[in-house]
């Protein structure tokens, strides 16, 4: 038996400067890992519920509460398990806190927790990721890189949260991430060519933030960039989309307030097979509310066979949502990210059941993120064959990336490219 020996917690700071949680477990063979939470800005409702205590220091966004809660509560109750299955750990934490979203203990308390569990118990088979993936080659996910941000992300320039580049070409890792920072910086000279001083700047995920005339002129600078990197759009590479619509959803309505245009759900998705028609888009998330489901079955009945239509905030990492999705044809293909669910195998169980549906996967990193680089890990040990960490500037995102240059440098892996011409 591996027991947890030490469990210490602490409060550290994101990528934007925020507290986060930080924690530090020991097992009995001698194991030790940190893990620390990440944070999103454009959080779905329905997500786990990080505990933040108020007040004055660092604007209310501390954690010392949920810092106490790991040290007086999740500490004493862990301490002396088995963590040889850290499984068993995410079991005993999802018992410590029968509350909606882990609201009792924190959703960033108990998330550190599983995570930092189970990179402690991935030391003993070399990693994380074979923890997760034993046997065999380890499969590198398709990178998805922040160009152009918007929305919550860069200050509200534009409505649509993210323009992706998805070098879809490229047969490995390596190469996949040279095409993607050379997409993002073909962008930034364009855009300073075009007159936008800002493109010398970085916005929350390292990508162009950019006070474009529209929406869809973002898609145009992510083609233009495409090919003055040299690549055919829609062979080498093409684009993936978040609309994080959520943001820009008030009272039913979908608010493009950069372009002073309200659209309700068929009108969205109308205007998004516009952007079909024009862009080689392979991958659209968020493209209607975390709960607007009608939308959500409107919006896959009619683009369901031309492209991705990837759950974000709809889904939130939660497998009971997923199967709602799933029972209403609502969406193909799932986001994941951990921090929505709070425990590394309640995250799991969501992948699982997408891919069960035969839907894709993607493991996502949040806005506010961290130095540490266990997203790459999940994703590979989970085989979940696609990953979105942000764009190829910032330290906390090309972490992950330089973990995945690491495991194609030492590990036997394969990669999950290229993917065929045309994906409609
Ligand atoms: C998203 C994420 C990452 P946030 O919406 O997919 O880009 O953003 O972490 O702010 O929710
Ligand atoms: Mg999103």
């Amino acid at each position: 038996m591996t027991a947890i020996q030490t469990i210490a917690a602490w409060e550290a700071l994101d990528s934007r400067g925020t507290p986060t949680v930080a924690v530090a477990v020991t097992l009995s063979d001698g194991s030790r890992a940190t893990a620390l939470a990440p944070s999103g800005a454009s959080a779905g409702s329905h997500e786990a519920r990080e505990l933040r205590d108020g007040g004055t220091r660092y604007r209310g966004a501390g954690v010392r509460r949920a810092v106490a809660n790991i040290t007086e509560r999740i500490a004493p109750s862990l301490i002396g398990r088995d963590a040889g299955d850290p499984t068993d750990i995410d079991a005993a934490l999802e018992g410590l806190d029968r509350s909606a979203g882990f609201s009792e203990l924190g959703g960033n308390a108990v998330l550190a927790v599983s995570l930092a569990t189970w990179r402690a118990a991935g030391r003993q088979h070399g990693s994380l990721a074979r923890l997760l993936q034993p046997i065999g080659p380890l499969l590198l996910p398709m990178p998805m890189v922040n160009v152009v941000s918007g929305g919550a992300h860069a200050g509200r320039l534009i409505d649509i949260q993210d323009v992706l580049v998805v070098p879809h070409g490229a047969s490995d890792a390596t190469t996949a991430i040279e095409w993607a920072a050379r997409v993002r910086q073909e962008a930034a000279s364009i855009a300073v060519e075009a007159g936008y001083g800002e493109a010398v700047l970085v916005a929350d995920e390292g990508g162009l933030g950019l006070p474009l005339s529209s929406n869809r002129a973002a898609l145009r600078l992510v083609v233009d960039a495409i090919e003055r990197a040299g690549l055919e759009p829609g062979r080498d590479a093409s684009l993936a989309l978040d609309l994080a619509a959520t943001e820009f959803w008030h009272d039913g309505v979908y608010d493009l307030a950069s372009e002073g245009r309200q659209l309700d759900s068929a009108a969205l998705i109308e205007e998004v097979a516009g952007w079909l028609d024009e862009f080689p888009v392979v991958s659209v998330e968020d493209i209607l509310a975390e709960d607007d489901w009608s939308g959500w079955v409107r919006a896959t009945r009619e683009l369901g066979d031309r492209v991705r239509l990837v759950g974000d905030d709809l889904f939130v990492t939660n497998r009971d949502r997923v199967d709602r999705g799933i029972a209403e044809d609502a969406a193909n293909a799932v986001l994941v990210k951990v921090n929505q669910r709070g425990t590394v195998s309640g995250a799991f169980a969501a992948l699982e059941r997408a891919r069960s549906a035969g839907w894709e996967t993607i493991v996502s990193a949040r806005s506010g993120d961290t130095e540490q680089s266990w997203l790459v890990d999940l994703a590979v040990g989970w085989s979940a064959g696609q990953i979105k960490v942000g764009s190829t500037h910032r330290s906390e995102r090309t972490a992950k990336w330089n973990r995945m240059l690491e495991l194609e440098a030492t590990e036997k892996t394969v990669f999950a490219g290229p993917w065929p011409r045309t994906l409609r």
